[in-house]
């Protein structure tokens, strides 16, 4: 299989989210691809109902700002919920850094919102580990729920401060390592910058092999 990135300008496939949207295509496997596009995440969707997007949470998992506020207030107050329901398995900690849990998507075109907790970069011990974790456990959680079709954001990238291109590199090749559960996995990027450093790192990592 050829692993050189196709560069499009216009996705045509399952992506719904397609019309202009700007999107690079890289082979993960034989039989996946990964997707980087630019846009807001509550949009997503796919022509399939084994689709999920991943919610940048924290570990009360009752909502918060960043993608996290936007993926609530489009789902709707059932989120909420449905999250509240979640056990707690720590006073006030439903998903502890590194895990993920999974809830229906309610109003959102996707069907289920898989939430999971990216490190805080500046105070977590092993940060480099505890956001490979959030991207496995994701994939974990997405597998057992028979998901082929997943949408990552910039994990801890906005209010957790992590630096996009480590954790470019971190979410990539991890989700290569994973890669034959999934038709597609898709990252869907809300600015530019972040974007480019995406992109570019999939050329890196992707093309490495
Ligand atoms: N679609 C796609 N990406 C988005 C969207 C969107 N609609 N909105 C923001 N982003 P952040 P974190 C990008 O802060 O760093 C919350 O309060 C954003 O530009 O959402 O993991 C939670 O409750 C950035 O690149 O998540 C937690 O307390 C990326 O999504 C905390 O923030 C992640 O930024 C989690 O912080």
């Amino acid at each position: 299989a050829s692993s050189s990135p196709t560069r499009i300008s216009r996705l045509t496939t399952v992506s719904s989210m397609a019309s202009g949207v700007e999107g690079a295509v890289f082979n993960l496997s034989d039989s996946s691809l990964l997707k980087i596009l630019k846009g807001d995440i509550t949009k997503w969707s796919v022509d399939t109902s084994s689709d999920a997007i991943v919610n940048p949470a924290n570990e009360r998992m009752l909502g918060g700002g960043g993608a996290d506020g936007a993926i609530h207030r489009a789902a709707g107050p059932q989120l909420r919920a449905a999250c509240y329901e979640v056990p707690e398995v720590l006073p006030g900690v439903r998903c502890p850094t590194g895990e993920a849990r999974i809830t229906p998507g309610f109003n959102l075109p996707a069907s289920r919102v898989i939430h999971t907790v990216g490190p805080v970069y500046d105070s977590d011990v092993n940060p480099k580990e505890s956001l490979a974790n959030s991207y496995k456990n994701s994939l974990r959680v997405a597998k057992e729920n028979n998901i082929k079709y997943i949408a990552f954001p910039a994990i801890s990238c906005g209010v957790y401060g992590y630096p996009f291109d480590e954790a470019a590199v971190i979410g990539i090749s991890t989700i290569k390592q994973f890669s034959n559960d999934f038709k597609e996995v898709h990252f869907v990027l809300f600015a530019d910058d972040i974007y480019s450093v995406w992109v570019n790192k999939a050329k890196e990592v992707l093309q490495k092999a």
